[in-house]
């Protein structure tokens, strides 16, 4: 590939191309107004917010595809080495004002839109969220490509454009049902289709030998399906450069079968295009939990190859020797969903650039590093070795080859050690055999971290044990999760950025969180005091009308705000946190009126989705739902506790949640939550933590000292010695835990056998999650938390404080990291 010389024409189309786009009012109507009638089809009569919409963010489009442009050519013409995030998951949200925001435009959007009759907030809520992400995983992917965006970094994100993202959740009788999210049937202006950029990936078939090669393999395959990209425009606050996430959308490249469709077969006909389009219709609604299903792996596979061949061609186009690939390009593997890329890439190199095994192997291993997210076993990916040899024939021969050469690696350091071969082995000796994706990563990697300092800990002892006495302690390190302040400061909370932007001087934290430090200094002053604690008022007050507008309760701003939003899953322990507000409920019953007129009101807000497979979490839901219909009905209690289950948290549901908490619970057993972000989120808003000594709580505790934080529980390392014991013995339940029981099991919640195995889960089933071993000291924690928050002057002081110190957290700090310590990149800001 050779850069044409640039002709006259040229220059001037440069010239042209680069002049950014007036920002003046009159050039922002006129292009709205363009979108309104020539892309839309509207007339003055015809305009509804909707259509405000979608005109306003294809002109906000048009300006961020050409700043895409200027940034792209850029790093191409200077030869920027660029990192590629590779994630099944990207939980991006809205688009809209999160533009507008960076390109510093809203006020100019919010008055052209004033003059046609819309008030920006509406027009923003038109949007749907992009909820290509189950949880914490796939929005901590989207916080790392805005950094990326906003600090100069070179770098893209790669994932799959499902047709239908995260599901719908409705509440019907109190239980889960899933709806599907058909983001796409309304134009997604966010998304910048790339026909002209489509690779075919092979499935199935068989492995041919080259003739008059001694090792050399040709994998023909039985189907071909081709993999489209689509580009999401990533802006940067601030800065000229825009990030890019590159989705692919599966097809088939077989056309329509005319001659079924003129016998008479109409599915047939169109059969080989829906049995390609299904690879990429739907994200698996499961956080951390391995379905195993074959369609994933496939969907799996569609993604890395695709991804790599579209790397690989892009580096081609240097005109550089592939050996210099790792010099050019970084690779981050977000979990083991992405594994398939390692021997993927080695099969280019192998079969399509004719390279040899360990030179090949080399530029894999520099190329390459993974992030664990999670300890869990039950989501360990793993695959069953004559599944993979059937779908990828030509992969499985490969990681048989990288299993031999680095057991014969192991044995050499370490002789005659049989069990350790075993152990450490990438194929599982079981029966079937199972390819483990995480040795595969862990092996084919430069660099392994966890995602807080725990749980880096933690996976050296646990799951990479034997791989730190075989390739040293180095190569595991630790990168602590960040969120964005773009996002979850300045975009979801504009009283309190407002505040803080007074006290820093200028906008200038939104990019450096540092400078919020300086609220430390306004501690004392009352004055500025009152606004803190207004500024959260209003943000409950706003939490209050969305909470009546999405379930129909009334709750009272001036309660203490309790929340608890993340998946449901019985590691995150939502079952504990209700069984304690079914013992508040209890002990407000038993109060005389006046005294129970003493007690600090409580909104107790519960928000998530449990996977559609998931029964005991979808159970613990019903139970939440149950307890709310009585209490909140009760009109002895009142004001005095009300609970909430928001339905359908999303990232747009989580803007209004966030900025609303005074207590927020992230209460999971001690070294199950590998970090946790929305924690960070909530300390980020002036929310305090109600919570266990785990992940990023544990981090964030160090950072704004431990008065900040209300810990309960007990530790990472007591959890196994309890759980061995309560394998062999029946916990006794504390008064407290025992009178919710009671509370359930004499139908106060209606049919108590349907909340039977939840108790069970404790009472007969080992209880794993050491809820009866937690339960006491998390109801003192809870009275630790009402006594303070009754002291109003000490409460603010901690909110402050904890915002003042919270600039660790920000993924701006989390991504220099992983590019200074893992990438090797640097921030080249655009220029002409
Ligand atoms: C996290 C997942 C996850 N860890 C499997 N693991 C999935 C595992 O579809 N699957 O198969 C999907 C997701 N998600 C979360 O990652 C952790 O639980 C959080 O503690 C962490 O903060 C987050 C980001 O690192």
């Amino acid at each position: 590939y050779q850069a044409k010389t640039p002709t006259r024409e040229d220059t001037e189309f440069r010239a042209y191309s680069h002049s950014e786009i007036a920002r003046d009012a009159a050039t922002i109507k006129n292009s709205v107004v363009m979108h309104l009638t020539a892309t839309f089809l509207r007339t003055p009569a015809s305009i509804d917010s909707t259509h405000a919409y979608l005109a306003s963010a294809f002109s906000v489009r048009d300006r961020l595809l050409q700043r895409w442009n200027l940034t792209n050519e850029f790093h191409d013409r200077i030869g920027a080495k660029r990192v590629y995030y590779m994630s099944l998951e990207f939980l991006v949200g809205r688009t809209f004002d999160n533009a507008l925001l960076a390109l510093q435009l809203r006020d100019e959007y919010a008055g052209v839109l004033g003059d046609v009759g819309f008030r920006l907030e509406d027009v923003i809520d038109e949007e749907r969220d992009a909820a290509l992400g189950n949880g914490g995983l796939g929005r901590l992917a989207a916080c790392y490509v805005d950094s990326l965006a906003c600090m100069n970094y070179p770098g893209w994100g790669y994932g799959l454009r499902y047709r239908y993202g995260m599901f719908q959740q409705q509440i019907i009788n109190g239980y889960q049902v899933e709806a599907p999210d058909c983001w796409l049937d309304t134009p997604n202006p966010w998304e910048f289709p790339r026909p002209d950029v489509t690779y075919p990936v092979k499935f199935y078939g068989r492995l041919e030998h080259v003739p008059g090669s001694a090792h050399r393999y040709r994998w023909v395959s039985d189907v071909v399906y081709d993999a489209m990209a689509f580009d999401m425009p990533v802006p940067g606050y601030g800065t000229t450069n825009v990030g890019n996430i590159r989705l692919w959308s599966c097809k088939t490249n077989g056309l329509f079968d005319l001659n079924k469709f003129n016998a008479g077969d109409y599915a047939g006909a169109t059969g080989g295009q829906v049995a390609a389009q299904i690879l990429t219709d739907v994200l698996y609604p499961n956080d951390n939990t391995n379905e195993g299903k074959e369609l994933r792996l496939r969907q799996e596979y569609l993604f890395c190859s695709a991804t790599l061949q579209d790397i690989v061609a892009r580096f081609k186009r240097t005109g550089r020797p592939l050996s210099e690939l790792p010099d050019m390009a970084a690779i981050q593997l977000n979990d083991t969903h992405p594994t398939l890329g390692i021997p993927e890439l080695m099969r280019i190199l192998l079969d399509d650039e004719g390279l040899e095994w360990d030179e090949a192997w080399d530029i894999t291993t520099r190329t390459f590093a993974f992030t664990n997210h999670t300890v869990l076993p039950e989501a360990m990916e793993k695959w069953p070795v004559p599944m993979m040899d059937r779908i990828l024939p030509r992969h499985m021969g490969i990681i048989y080859d990288i299993n031999l050469f680095f057991l014969q690696r192991v044995e050499k350091q370490f002789p005659d050690d049989r069990g350790l071969l075993r152990d450490i082995s990438i194929i599982e000796e079981s029966s079937p055999q199972q390819v483990r994706m995480a040795f595969l990563a862990c092996v084919g990697s430069h660099r392994v971290n966890g995602v807080a300092a725990i749980h880096s800990d933690i996976i050296k002892q646990s799951i990479f044990k034997d791989f730190v006495r075989v390739m040293g302690e180095d190569k595991f390190v630790n990168k602590t999760n960040g969120v964005a302040p773009r996002r979850w400061m300045n975009e979801c909370n504009p009283a309190m950025s407002e505040l803080i932007t007074e006290v820093v001087g200028d906008r200038s934290w939104i990019n450096d969180l540092s400078k919020v430090r300086a609220l430390e200094a306004r501690v004392d002053d009352e004055a500025f005091r009152r606004r803190w604690w207004a500024a959260k008022q209003a943000n409950k007050r706003r939490l209050a009308d969305y909470i009546l507008a999405t379930t129909g309760i009334r709750v009272s701003p001036d309660a203490l705000f309790d929340v608890q939003a993340k998946r449901i899953h019985e590691y995150k322990r939502q079952l504990m946190n209700i069984l304690s507000v079914i013992y508040r409920y209890h002990r407000l019953k038993e109060m005389a009126p006046a005294e129970r007129a003493r007690e600090l009101p409580r909104v107790v807000v519960f928000a998530g989705k449990a996977a559609a497979g998931y029964w005991v979490a979808k159970q613990v839901i019903k139970l939440i739902n149950a307890v709310a219909e009585v209490v909140n009905a009760d009109d002895e209690i009142g004001d005095v506790l009300k609970v909430v289950f928001v339905p359908d948290y999303s990232v747009t549901a989580a803007e209004h949640i966030v900025p609303a908490s005074d207590i927020s619970q992230h209460i999971s057993t001690a070294g199950t939550e590998a970090s946790g972000t929305s924690n960070m989120k909530f300390v980020l808003n002036g929310g305090i933590i109600l919570g266990t000594v785990d992940g990023a709580n544990i981090e964030i505790g160090e950072e704004v000292g431990e008065e900040q934080i209300f810990f309960f529980g007990c530790l990472a390392h007591e959890v196994a010695d309890f759980r061995h014991y309560l394998r062999f013995h029946q916990p006794k339940p504390d008064p407290a835990l025992q009178t919710a029981f009671d509370m359930i099991q004499r139908g106060t919640f209606g049919d108590a056998h349907i909340f039977q195995p939840l108790i069970d889960s404790i009472l007969r089933g080992g209880d794993v999650y050491l809820l009866s071993v937690d339960f006491p000291s998390y109801i003192e924690a809870h009275k630790a938390v009402e006594e303070a928050y009754r002291h109003r002057d000490d409460w603010v002081t901690k909110s402050i404080l904890s915002v003042a110190r919270m600039a660790k957290f920000s993924s701006d700090r989390a991504i220099q990291e992983y590019a200074e310590e893992i990438w090797n990149i640097e921030p080249v800001p655009v220029v002409e």
